[in-house]
């Protein structure tokens, strides 16, 4: 059965632009609620764990560096279907390939600067909304 939850972070891009707000009202519009928020910002190192699944791809540094440029805006979302309804929400990886109206389609400057990230499994989503909050058991 397909979970109710998923991790998103804003990226750099977008939350150096001042898109946040925007971002975040088009995601509580499509009905998601939004279970826990904060801003931080990842270092280096931090970012090489978040996606150590690509490790081995000849992007890895650029994106680890990318990510650990500026602030972050990570939250965990409450939807029915939420995963794969998130990823409807936010358009393929490359915004040039991106539906009209989806998130990157709007807000991607490029597929490294894609503004937004959304969990592609209810495993993940649960290991990567980890990696960032806890003591969620009462929301
Ligand atoms: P997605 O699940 O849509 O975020 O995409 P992936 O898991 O395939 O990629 C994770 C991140 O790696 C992307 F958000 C941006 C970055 N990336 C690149 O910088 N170049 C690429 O060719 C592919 C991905």
């Amino acid at each position: 059965m397909a979970g109710n939850r998923t991790f998103t972070m804003i990226k750099p891009d977008a939350v150096g632009a001042g898109n946040t707000g925007a971002i975040t009202k088009m995601i509580e519009e499509a009905g998601f609620r939004i279970v826990a928020i904060k801003k931080t910002q990842l270092t280096p190192e931090r970012a090489g764990q978040f996606y150590a699944v690509h490790k081995a791809r000849p992007f890895y540094g650029d994106l680890c560096a990318y990510m650990s440029s500026g602030a972050i805006v990570p939250m965990i979302l409450e939807k029915d279907n939420a995963v794969e309804d998130f990823r409807k929400l936010i358009g393929a990886t490359d915004p040039q390939k991106a539906e009209p109206g989806t998130i990157r389609n709007l807000f991607a400057k490029s597929i490294e600067a894609n503004a937004i990230h959304g969990s592609d499994s209810d495993e993940n989503a649960s290991i990567e909304g980890s990696f960032f909050f806890s003591g969620l058991e009462r929301f």
